[in-house]
This record gives structure tokens, sequence and C-alpha cells, in this order.
């Protein structure tokens, strides 16, 4: 069973950080838009577990910020941005119950949307919101998995996944000249329009379509003609706070419940 956990948008989201001003957020807009977010992720199969959300904290709704499932531990981060790092306390309720907690410490900060799982692999961005020491601290949960863990620069983005994103278990759309390509290893990529940079966002579902944003068609074009089975959503409202799809939730296989042994109970 795949969850996917989610997070309401509080009115306060008005005031949400974001890197240029622009026109001023609305947070019922960003709510409709939200929902329908939340019902395509149902249509695909995923079990919707919404957190309620948190006047005190416009950014509660990219709740793939607050934490990262890495095998069966769940790291609750440290957000890079300090009016962020309280939001953390109900995704770690949500994820205890299921996975062993890790949490980044201070001075690490690590923001959800650094991090990049694609075929096994782990991708980490050192941008303004996760530092060294965060990725550090991430690596040492990575490394009993024996999983390593990439450093990728992020250049002029929030976070590694606003110009790298995963589209399948082996390609990622990138937004070209954001990060030094090298780190990127053997992935297939596709690259955002020109015209479009930033503006475009994607997640893979679990019955294979893939989620992207509105309003940037000549990369969905791309996608389509890559054979990708693309699903369109509007995303703009969240969008313009600086979020896109892969942050608005957390996805992650419930772990398989413990079996007792038969054996230790004195049964044969
Ligand atoms: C922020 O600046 O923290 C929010 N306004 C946007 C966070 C987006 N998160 C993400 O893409 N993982």
């Amino acid at each position: 069973m795949e969850t996917a956990l989610v997070r309401g948008v509080p009115d306060s989201f008005a005031h949400a950080l974001r890197a240029d001003s622009g026109p001023a957020l609305d947070p019922y807009l960003a709510r409709k838009q939200h929902g329908e977010y939340v019902a395509a992720l149902a249509s695909a199969g995923y079990v919707i577990e919404e957190l309620a959300t948190d006047e005190s904290h416009p950014d509660c709704v990219f709740v793939e910020d607050a934490a990262v499932v890495i095998g069966s531990v769940a790291v609750i981060a440290r957000s890079g941005a300090a009016s962020r790092r309280e939001e953390v306390g109900p995704v770690r309720e949500a994820l205890s119950s299921r996975f062993t907690c890790a949490a980044i410490q201070a001075p690490g900060t690590l923001d959800g949307g650094d991090v990049m799982q694609i075929g096994g692999q782990l991708y980490v961005g050192r941008s303004k919101r996760t530092n060294d020491d965060g990725i550090a601290q991430l690596a040492a949960v990575a490394a009993p998995f024996r999983i390593d863990v990439t450093v990728v620069d992020v250049r002029g983005a929030l976070h590694l996944k606003s110009v790298v994103l995963p589209v399948d278990d082996e390609t990622v759309l990138v937004t070209p000249d954001a990060v030094d390509e090298v780190a990127l290893g053997g992935l297939g990529i596709v690259y955002e329009a020109d015209t479009e940079h930033h503006r475009c966002s994607a997640l893979p579902l679990r019955d294979g379509r893939l989620l992207v944003s509105g309003g940037a068609p000549e990369t969905t074009n791309r996608l389509k003609n890559a054979g990708y089975d693309v699903d369109v959503i509007d995303a703009s409202e969240l969008q313009a706070a600086d979020g896109g799809l892969t942050c608005l939730s957390i996805l992650f296989t419930e772990p398989l419940p413990v079996v007792p042994d038969q054996h230790e109970n004195g049964k044969p």
C-alpha cells in the first residue's frame, strides 16, 4: 500500500516565503489547486493521509520539505529557513508510527526539496536551505542501506528538485544551466524548454502516469514525445510560492507489519 502524506493550505499561505515578489498569493486558489492535486494522487491509487493545516506556518502545504523517508528511516528535516522549522511536528508524528525516526541536528540544515531519490540512488542539493552538515547527517542515515549520496550544487534556484526532477526511475527533467550535469551521472535527461525555465514541475505517479504542471506547453510536449503518459494539472498558485508538484506530498510504501516470532511466544 502506498500512502501520500499531504497537508492543507492555510489562509496564511498569502504570506508564504517567495524569492520574487509578484501579485498577492491567493490561498483560495491555492486550496482549489491543492485539492485537484490530491484528487490526482487518489485516482492513481495512493491512500491519502491529510495533516491538519497550521495557520502559524504559511508554507506548511509544502510538506515534502519536512521529512525524507530512506529505507526504514524517516529523517526529520531542519529547514534552512528558520520560520519553517516548527512545521515538522505533525509530520514526525505521522511517520514515527511507521518508521524509525532520525532528525537533522544543528548546525545541519536540510529541506526535503533538496533530496532526490531515483533508481535507488540519492542525490542531495547543496543550496541556500541545505548545508554540508545536513548532507553529512543524511549520508550517515543512508550508509547502512548501502546508498551513496551524490552532492549537487544548486545555482539560482530554491531546491535541487526546483530544477532536477525524476520523471521515471532513470530519467530527470532538468532546467538547463541550473546544475553541473556531470553530477547527474548516467541519468537520462529531458530539458525544460528555454522559454519555460522554472515553470514545469513533474511527479511520476505509481500508476505509470506523469503528473505535470500546466503553463509549460513546450516542455509538456517534449515529455509526451519522449513517451510519457502525461496528465497536466494547474498548480500555478502553489508555484507562485516557489513550490512544485513533488513538494506537496511525501509518498511512501507502508512498511510491512512485524510478525511476532511464534517460537519466542512459546508456540510450535
Ligand atoms: C519556501 O520558500 O520554503 C516555500 N515557499 C516553497 C517550498 C517549496 N518546496 C519544495 O519545492 N520542496
